[in-house]
């Protein structure tokens, strides 16, 4: 699956805050690929080798949790996702089709 996705972290590795400075909202293209999430600043293009920047800003879903970020309500169509290693995004997808397909396709990684 793949399609736009606005980010913003919310909490960093540690499960703590993400500090101020890096709270910033960050629009990407963003690639399902088996268990993980990749996010790019341009359109995919399947020959493209990652940048560093790309590989930097991959997620891995693997035991990860998707849910609508209920407790969220500055944006429409935002989805909270939660990692094994305690970090915490918001994405916004550009409809709430779209967010709740995202939701479907993370949680069945
Ligand atoms: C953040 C940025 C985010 C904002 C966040 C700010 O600043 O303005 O858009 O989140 O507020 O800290 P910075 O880019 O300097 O990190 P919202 O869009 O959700 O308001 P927050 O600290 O309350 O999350």
């Amino acid at each position: 699956k793949h399609g736009v996705l606005t980010r913003k972290s919310h909490a960093d590795m540690d499960g703590k805050r993400t500090p101020r400075g890096r709270r910033g909202w960050k629009k990407f293209y963003a690639v399902l690929k088996g268990t993980i999430l990749y996010l790019q600043k341009d359109e995919y293009k399947p020959d493209k080798d990652l940048s560093e920047v790309d590989l930097k800003n991959a997620i891995r879903i693997h035991h990860a949790l998707a849910t609508k970020a209920t407790d969220y309500s500055k944006r429409p169509s935002v989805l909270k996702l939660k990692t094994a290693d305690w970090r915490v995004f918001l994405f916004q997808a550009p409809s709430e089709e779209e967010m709740m397909s995202w939701i479907l396709r993370i949680n069945l990684v």
